[in-house]
């Protein structure tokens, strides 16, 4: 079984997207074995996205992830990283397939509702940087 890292990001949760993210999964045969909502601090955000260092949207992106409370969740199903990584759809919301989290509810490139790990090595390190292991449930 494949495990991934989900965030429901501070516009998702403050628009009230957490419920129907959540149901998105659980529609899809997704199981979540963590779950936390935390609000990151400054250094928490830059540690999370940097491998995004050097990017031109890294402070903007690293304020908006700062700006509000998150949800993270540890998800677990067979090649979850790729299937949830569909149910998100593309980066950027106006490429995302239809009925896809951010074609029907992202506003910007950057405020996209949920963040998704895109490999098993990214999962590895996202996961460890917010659950230790006893708060995933097997
Ligand atoms: P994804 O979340 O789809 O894996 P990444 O990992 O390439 O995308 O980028 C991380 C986050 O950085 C994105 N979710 C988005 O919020 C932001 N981002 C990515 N590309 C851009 C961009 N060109 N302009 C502004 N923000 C961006």
């Amino acid at each position: 079984m494949e495990k991934t890292l989900s965030i429901i990001k501070p516009d998702g949760v403050s628009r009230g997207l957490i419920g129907e993210v959540i149901k998105r999964l659980e529609k899809n045969d997704i199981t979540i074995t963590g779950m936390k909502m935390l609000h990151m601090t400054r250094t928490q955000a830059e540690g999370f996205y940097a491998v995004h260092k050097e990017r031109p949207f890294f402070k903007s992106l690293t304020d908006f992830m700062i700006s509000g409370p998150i949800v993270v969740m540890v998800l677990e199903g067979e090649n979850v990283i790729a299937r949830y990584r569909k149910l998100m759809g593309a980066t950027n919301y106006k490429e995302a397939e239809e009925g896809t989290i951010r074609r029907d509810f992202a506003t910007d490139i950057e405020k996209n509702v949920v963040h998704g790990s895109d490999s098993p090595e990214s999962a590895a390190f996202e996961i460890s940087y917010f659950f230790n292991s006893f708060e995933i449930v097997n």
